[in-house]
Order: structure tokens, then sequence, then C-alpha cells
């Protein structure tokens, strides 16, 4: 433009020379001008972490030339904090300046925009004007969820019904975290499964992704398993699948026992794969007629006693008793004869047995908890009735006197006479027995 004027200047007369110079200074007027429509602000946008020299602005458009021989403006930056940007004026292009550091939108550098100022001197009119550039730093999902903690803990009755939420311990703060903005920093938590403890992401789930409450999904039972090994996923939201980061956490569930088994008695000898004691006969043998203060205790072998199968109810106090009782027996009229204890199974007599009426008891035990929830267990009780034994044995001869030959063999029998007629009798008797 400015040699068209040249052109014009060499052609008009002196007269309109003026006006034409002053038409041609007017030309000038326009550099440092945006070349374009729109808002006067540049607004560029730039992932965060984009390397060292990355093209900002291909080309600011403003009026004019910066280089050259004769250039008619002068390009520079202002308000260029920590230099983040470098400027090549002739090109009007704008880099970044990430030399040993890098562009980090998230905490705690949290650099979300970049604004200079390209300042245009219009070196001809010697006018300034600014032109504001806004650098838009959009976020990448560059780091991965973290859990505040290295791992978690519940504990959690074997009672406690399906659908109960058990685990509530990601709330607040207090689970996986994301530095990223917007959904690369929001959070799903998923239950995995661990191939250590295969049965664990069948029996706990998380209905409800974003919170990460952990709801019971089977039945326990404390008899079973006591542990389990929960792996929980934390992952970031971010719209595109494949670039979604995650990170694991394992929650440790210990089961509690709860009141669901009843007594056993003991000793209980297990029918093979099962949970369940062979059927369990106590002995005991008293003699005849005699008085209860006699033989109280009754001694029962082995003794009498039972034990709660759930061993490990929490705290101790709220373990039950157990209670014992004889349920039925044979001959009916048992009850007048024995009485158990209900608190330590000790078997007592009540009155004197006549062997002649009575020479066996058979009886039903039942061992029960003593909290309204019996879950009973039964055992036999075998009493056998001894004749009356008060006098000892006695031989019938102070001595015995025996005969045999010098020659005779091994095993051969003893004569009670020296011709050898008949074998020699020792005999012993007892007047509580008849014969
Ligand atoms: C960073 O980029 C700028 C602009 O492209 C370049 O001049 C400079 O040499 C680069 N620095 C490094 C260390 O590569
Ligand atoms: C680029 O940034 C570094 C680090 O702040 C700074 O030391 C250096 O001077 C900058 N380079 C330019 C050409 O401004
Ligand atoms: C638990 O994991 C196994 C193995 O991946 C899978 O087959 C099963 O469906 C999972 N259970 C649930 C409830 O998701
Ligand atoms: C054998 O001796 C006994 C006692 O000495 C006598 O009673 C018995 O008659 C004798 N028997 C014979 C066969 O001699
Ligand atoms: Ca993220
Ligand atoms: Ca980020
Ligand atoms: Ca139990
Ligand atoms: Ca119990």
């Amino acid at each position: 433009m400015f040699q068209q004027c040249c052109l014009w200047k060499s052609l008009a007369s002196g007269i309109i020379i003026g006006s034409l110079f002053t038409i041609c200074l007017g030309q000038y007027d326009d550099d440092c001008k945006l070349a374009r429509g729109g808002p006067p602000a540049t607004i560029v946008a730039i992932d965060e972490e984009s390397r060292n020299g990355t093209i900002l602005v291909d080309n600011m458009l403003i009026k004019g030339t910066a280089g050259g021989p004769d250039p008619t403006i002068e390009l520079s930056l202002k308000d260029n904090v920590d230099y983040w940007v470098l400027l090549d004026p002739v090109k009007q292009m704008l880099f970044l300046n990430s030399t040993g550091r890098v562009l980090d939108r998230d905490p705690p550098m949290n650099i979300h925009s970049i604004v200079v100022q390209v300042q245009c001197i219009n070196k001809k009119v010697g006018t300034v004007i600014y032109h504001e550039v806004r650098i838009v730093v959009r976020d990448r999902n560059d780091n991965s969820p973290t859990f505040k903690h290295e791992s978690y803990y519940a504990t959690v009755n074997e009672l406690t019904p399906v659908g109960t939420t058990i685990f509530t311990g990601f709330s607040g703060d207090n689970g996986a975290t994301d530095i990223d903005d917007g959904p690369n920093g929001q959070i799903e938590y998923v239950i995995q499964y661990n191939p250590d403890d295969p049965t664990s992401n069948d029996t706990f789930e998380i209905p409800l992704m974003l919170t990460g409450n952990v709801v019971l999904r089977k039945r326990l039972n404390y008899e079973d398993k006591t542990r389990y090994f929960v792996i929980i996923q934390a992952n970031d939201r971010a719209q595109n699948l494949n670039e979604r980061r995650t990170t694991t956490t394992t929650l440790t569930v210990d089961i509690l026992d709860g009141d669901d088994l009843g007594p056993m008695f003991l000793p209980c000898v297990l029918v093979p794969n099962t949970r369940d004691c062979r059927p369990l006969t106590y002995q005991a043998a008293i003699p005849e007629l005699r008085t209860p203060e006699e033989l109280n205790p009754i001694i029962v072998t082995p003794p009498i006693q039972a034990i709660d199968q759930d061993r490990n109810i929490q705290p101790p106090s709220d373990r039950p008793g157990i209670l014992y009782s004889i349920l039925v027996g044979t001959p009916e009229d048992y009850p007048r004869f024995f009485h158990m204890h209900p608190r330590t199974a000790e078997l007592s007599l009540l009155e004197p047995v006549n062997r002649d009426f009575h020479q066996k008891f058979d009886l039903v035990i039942k061992a029960e908890q003593d909290n309204g929830h019996p879950l009973p267990a039964f055992a036999s009780l075998h009493i056998e009735i001894l004749d009356e034994n008060n006098q000892s044995p006695y031989f019938t001869m102070s001595s015995y006197q025996g005969y045999i030959l010098e020659s005779a063999p091994v095993g051969a029998t003893i004569s009670d006479s020296l011709n050898l007629t008949s074998p020699l009798r020792i005999v012993a008797l007892d007047k509580d027995i008849e014969d």
C-alpha cells in the first residue's frame, strides 16, 4: 500500500501531494488492529501438560509487518506471568514455554488459564494497542483415584439380613479422591473378583457406585467363614472409557458369631460331612437299696456336659447359659428316683431303687439355651441298677492241698487225693449271689 502511495505521489501534481500523503499516512492507522472480526480477545484452548513449543496461536492476525527491512509494527508480550508464552513477532505466533516444567491444571499448580497481552506499537503513527490472548487449559485425565487409607475394615454379624448396608466408610473424603476436574475426577466404586477369596464378590455388592456403600448380598454363616477380603476398585468417570484410571483397595470384613446354633452334648463325634454329632449315650450304674445320701452325686460316664455351638458370641456376657433336664424315660416312674440339676447337670437319686422292680432306667436328657431361644440338644442316659453288694467273696477252706505226678505234662489236672481220681476244687462264695 505504501508503494502504491509512492506511485501516486510521483504522478500527482504538487498541490495534491500534501493531501495524498495524509491519506497515505491514514493507511498506517489500521496497523496494529486485528485483521479479523469477532471478539477482541484471542481465545484458544490447549491440553494441560502440553509439550514445550506447542503452538498456542498460529497467527495473531494483527495488521502490519513486524519483520523485514521496513517494519511497520513492533510486537512484544506483556503480563507474561511465569513466562509461559513465547512470541515469534514476525510470524505472529505464540508458543508454550514449558522448558523444565509441566503445565499442570490439577492441584497444587491449578493453572486453569493463561492470559497475556500482545503489545503492538505502530511504528509509523506511534500508537500502542494491546491484544489480549486467553489460553484456556483443558483438563486431561492424568491422575488416578487414590484411597485415603491403604485398607478398610468392617464387621458384620452373621445373622444380618441380606440387603443391609454393612459399610459406609467411603463417605466424606474417606474413600477415593481424584484431583482431576469434572468427570475425570469423579469416583465410582466397583467390587472386583478376588481370586484369593472367590466368594467375596458374590457375598457383597455396591448397588450405588457413586457412594461406594457395601451391601450384604448373601446370607453369612460364621461357622463356615469368618472373614472376607473384598477388593474394591475406584475408577474415575472419564468420558472415554479407555482413559479411565483405577485404583483398588481391600475391605476386610470380619463376620461376628450370632446365636443361630444350640448346645451340643460332649463328647461330640461328628457324623462325616455334617455338623451333627453322633447320638450319645451317657452311662451310670448304682447299687439297689442305697440311700441318696450314700450315692449322690451319681457318677455318670462320661460326665454330662453340653456347650453352645456358637463359640464366639461377643461380648461373652451375651452368650446364653445352658439348662439341663430329663425329658422322658422308661420306666415311667423315673421322676420318683432321679433329678438333674438344671445348671450343673448333676444327677441325683431321690429315693432308693429296689432291683426287684427296676433293673435299669433309659432316659432322654435335654440341653437348651436359657435365653428364650432354646435350640435344644438331646442325649440318652442309661442307668443300670446293680444287685446289692454288701458281702465279700470268701473261700470254702482256708488252704487247699493238691497232688500231681512228677511226670505229668503241662496242662495236666491237679487232683485232690493221692490216688489222683478226682480233680482239686477251689470254691469261693459270695452271699450277694444266690448260686
Ligand atoms: C521450548 O520451545 C521453544 C519454542 O519452540 C524453543 O525455542 C525452546 O528451545 C524449547 N526448549 C527446549 C528445552 O526444548
Ligand atoms: C521459559 O520458562 C523458564 C522457566 O520459567 C524461564 O526460566 C525461561 O526464561 C523462559 N524462556 C523464555 C524464552 O522466556
Ligand atoms: C464374581 O466374579 C466372578 C468371576 O469374575 C463372576 O463370574 C461372578 O458373576 C461375580 N459375581 C457377581 C455377583 O458379580
Ligand atoms: C482215693 O482216695 C480217696 C481219699 O483218700 C478215697 O476216698 C477214695 O475212695 C479213693 N478212691 C479209690 C478208687 O481208691
Ligand atoms: Ca482422574
Ligand atoms: Ca488433570
Ligand atoms: Ca453362630
Ligand atoms: Ca447359640
